[in-house]
């Protein structure tokens, strides 16, 4: 992309409507607008990033055997009726009446609608386990939409819902799920750490909800730090093993983690001291079983081995897309701006011309956006007629990994500078070796186009 047919309008000013580092950065950028309280337009730099996420959501979901479906945003007030929670969900549900004097809703979350779907569809016991999920917008009318995208009214969540014959095939999902998630997380270069927390509206006796830890973050956890030392790495989970995946929960869910909501003073104070940490946390995913909490009002049923009818065991499982971008920046930034971790930046490399005009710089430049595209990488060329100042900033406020800079002088010498947005760290290297590098900086990470 050349920047010079982009459209990022990054703001100077620093707006004061944004209380945490997050929700300031996201419009600095240009990546958001807000259209009314808690309801955002997405701009092409956000929405990329936004695309990105998706992306590895779904990679990660397939791969753990989960079916890509989609539900509509409006949904039939009659469904929660079934369920009982149309009156419990209280002023958070955004409800409408259509032309008919029908009662609608603006779905906060799926598992009536889905449950509707598997009644309709599945009747045995052969055609199951079955976990189908979306990544769709919801809406919740929070009281305090706040922070951005952080706490918003309109966000995006993957959904997704398990259907299974009996509970301990259902426990098999939720291991299957948290293990996913940590996966997922880990691709996008945060630490998401599942704690143990309350059910909520969403109902249910087992529940994770995953954070990242950030002193701006809206829960307060108690956990020992022996957990952030644990990681997947490069493990190939086999998402069908039962006693891998149990295995690898158990390893998670040893060290004491938990939100407020489920602390327990004495099992705390029984950590050394050491490791015993309280802090603030951004949760970007939770994951619920709950028996047969809809499947039995709804009448959700299989005929089981027996020929009995049973109702299936469920549970559900969600991951904030839209939140996840603010708790990344919130993890990942400085005085100047974002700084992307490799597998979710919108760009892979920026290209700064400090002469644009000059044939030398601008031919380097050009060859240098063909190596990189030719490897797969997208960059973003700042071809603009601007001071080096401004396309600097510029290129530090939207937090590309890596900048190349090219200029008559370097040229002259025949090399261009590499910079590492992250360590600051910049060397000067022939136009080949840099891009050498950055192909090795990248080595590991999925190479394609983004919208
Ligand atoms: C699980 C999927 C559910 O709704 N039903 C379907 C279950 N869980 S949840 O915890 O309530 O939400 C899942 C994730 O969505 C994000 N989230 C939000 N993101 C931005 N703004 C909001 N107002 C908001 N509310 C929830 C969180 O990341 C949450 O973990």
């Amino acid at each position: 992309m050349r920047l010079s047919r982009y459209f990022l309008p990054v703001l100077k000013e620093t707006p004061a409507e944004a209380q945490i580092a997050s929700h300031r950065l996201m419009l600095r950028a240009g990546m958001i607008k807000q259209a009314s309280a808690g309801i955002y337009s997405w701009l092409p730099l956000g929405f990329k990033i936004l695309r990105k996420l998706e992306n590895i959501v779904h990679e990660e979901q397939v791969r753990a055997g989960h079916i890509p479906v989609l539900m509509p945003t409006l949904q039939s007030a009659d469904l929660w009726r079934e369920s009982g929670r149309y009156d419990d969900y209280g002023a958070e549900m955004l409800r409408i009446k259509d032309r008919h004097d029908r009662d609608m809703l603006y779905g906060p979350t799926n598992e009536e609608l889905i449950t509707d779907i598997f009644r309709a569809h599945v009747g045995s016991y052969k055609d199951l386990p079955l976990t189908l999920y979306h990544i769709q917008w919801k809406f919740r009318d929070e009281v305090r939409p706040r922070f951005g995208v952080m706490r918003g009214r309109e966000f995006l969540m993957k959904d997704g819902y398990n259907f299974d014959l009996t509970k301990e095939d259902a426990l098999h999902a939720y291991n299957r799920h948290m293990v996913s998630y940590l996966r997922t997380y880990e691709r996008m270069g945060l630490q998401a750490i599942p704690m143990r927390a309350d059910s909520g509206p969403i109902g249910g006796d087992d529940t994770h909800e995953f954070l990242v830890l950030a002193d701006t973050g809206e829960s307060e956890v108690f956990y020992d730090s022996a957990i952030t030392d644990l990681t997947l790495g490069d493990r190939v989970v086999d998402y069908a093993s039962r006693a891998e995946c149990e295995a690898i929960v158990k390893e998670w869910t040893t060290p004491y983690a938990r939100t407020d909501e489920t602390h327990d003073a004495a099992l705390y104070d029984a950590i050394p001291e050491a490791r015993r940490k309280a802090s603030r946390g951004i949760e970007v995913g939770q994951i619920f079983y709950f028996g047969t909490k809809y499947s039995e009002p709804m009448g959700a049923n299989v005929q089981g081995p027996d020929g009995k009818s049973v109702p299936v065991h469920m549970g559900s499982h969600g991951i904030g897309v839209s939140r996840l971008i603010g708790a990344i920046i919130e993890a990942n930034h400085d005085e100047r701006g974002i700084i992307w971790p490799e597998g979710v930046t919108p760009f892979h490399a920026g290209i700064v011309n400090l002469k644009q005009g000059d044939a030398e710089a601008d031919a380097a430049c050009e060859a240098l956006y063909a190596s990189l595209v030719a490897l797969g990488m997208e960059p973003l060329y700042d071809d603009r007629d601007e001071r080096a100042g401004g396309k600097f900033a510029t290129m530090d406020l939207i937090g590309l990994p890596w900048r190349i800079t090219v200029g008559p002088r370097g040229l002259k010498n025949g090399v261009v500078e590499l910079t590492c947005r992250r360590t600051g760290i910049s060397e000067e290297l022939p136009p080949k070796a840099a891009v050498e590098k950055l192909a090795l900086a990248y080595a590991g990470h999925v190479l394609r186009p983004s919208l």
